[in-house]
C-alpha cells in the first residue's frame, strides 16, 4: 500500500467524522454536569445553593456567546442552548459541535468553581418551532419537577429522615401531598424563588449607552449588546409566547470559525 492509499484507509476509519447536524433545522445542545449528585454533595447548600446557580450561569452564558447561541436555559446541573436552523459553526460536524461544547463547558465550570468538573453534551433536533416550544417547556417542566420533589427530600432529611426513608415517603406521592408536606414545614411552594421553580434564561439585549467624543466632550449615545440573565421567567402558556419572540429574531452574530 502506498503512503497515500495508507493514509486515505486509515482517516476512513475515523469512522463518524462525516456526521453533520441534520440541515436546515434547530439545533439544542444540552450539556449535563457528570457526577453531580456526589460534586455537589459535600460542597453546596441543599436544594438549591445561589454559589451553584452562578457557577451554572457563568458557563451557560460561555457556551451563549462563544458559539453564537440564540437563547440558554439553565436549570439543576444542565444548560440548553438553542442555535438556529442556518448556524454553521464548525460546517455542522456533529463530533466537533459535541466535544467542543462540553470541553469549553467543562473549562468554564472548572475554572469558576476552582475544582476539576466535566460535562457531557448531546444534541436535540427541533424539526420546527412548535417542538423547540415544546422542548423548552419540557425542560422547565423538569425544573418544577425536581424543584418539589428536592424541597420534599431534602426537608425530610433535615428532620432526621434517613436517605431510604426519604425516598420511600416521596416514592409515588402525588404532586397535591407533595406541597402539603412542605406546607406543614412552614414552606409554600408557590413562594419560593421562580429561578428555582422555572430555572434560568439568558439571551441576547440590546441597550443604550452613553459614550463621551473625546473630541467635543459631547456625550453620544450608543447602542449595544449585552447577555440579560433573566432570574424570573414566565411559565406555561407565557413561556410560550416569550419563546416564540426569541425564535423570530434574527440570528446572533456568526462565531469565529475555525479550520478543519
Ligand atoms: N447541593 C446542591 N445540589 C444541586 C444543586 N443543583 C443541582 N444539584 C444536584 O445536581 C444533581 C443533578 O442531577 P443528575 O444530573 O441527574 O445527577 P448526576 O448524574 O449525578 O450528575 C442532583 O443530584 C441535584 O441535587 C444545588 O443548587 N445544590
Ligand atoms: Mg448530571
Amino acid at each position: 500500500m502506498n503512503a497515500d492509499d495508507f493514509e486515505s484507509v486509515l482517516r476512513g476509519w475515523e469512522y463518524f467524522h462525516s456526521l453533520r447536524l441534520v440541515p436546515e433545522t434547530w439545533t439544542v445542545i444540552r450539556v449535563d454536569g457528570r457526577g453531580f449528585t456526589r460534586f455537589t454533595a459535600e460542597r453546596f447548600d441543599k436544594p438549591f445553593d445561589p454559589r451553584f446557580r452562578d457557577l451554572m450561569v457563568t458557563t451557560a452564558k460561555a457556551l451563549l456567546e462563544e458559539f453564537g447561541g440564540l437563547y440558554a436555559y439553565t436549570e439543576s446541573d444542565e444548560i440548553s442552548v438553542l442555535f438556529p436552523p442556518k448556524w454553521n459553526a464548525f460546517s455542522r460536524e456533529l463530533e466537533k459541535i459535541v466535544s467542543i461544547t462540553a470541553g469549553l463547558a467543562s473549562a468554564t465550570f472548572t475554572h469558576a468553581a476552582g475544582e476539576p468538573t466535566h460535562f457531557d453534551s448531546r444534541v436535540w433536533v427541533g424539526v420546527n418551532e412548535d417542538r423547540v416550544v415544546d422542548y423548552f417547556r419540557w425542560r422547565q417542566v423538569d425544573a418544577a419537577r425536581c424543584a418539589l420533589n428536592g424541597w420534599c427530600y431534602w426537608t425530610l432529611r433535615k428532620e432526621n429522615s434517613g436517605v431510604r426513608e426519604a425516598t420511600e415517603i416521596l416514592e409515588g406521592m402525588p404532586v397535591g401531598e407533595k406541597n402539603e408536606l412542605l406546607f406543614r414545614h412552614g414552606i409554600n411552594f408557590n413562594d419560593l424563588p421562580v429561578w428555582q421553580r422555572r430555572g434560568i434564561g439568558l439571551y441576547g439585549e440590546m441597550y443604550e449607552k452613553v459614550g463621551y467624543n473625546p473630541k467635543t466632550g459631547e456625550a453620544v449615545p450608543a447602542t449595544r449588546r449585552r447577555v440579560k440573565v433573566d432570574d424570573t421567567l414566565p411559565m406555561k402558556d407565557e413561556y410560550d409566547v416569550f419563546l416564540r419572540g426569541l425564535l423570530r429574531r434574527s440570528p446572533e452574530p456568526s462565531p469565529r470559525e475555525e479550520p478543519g
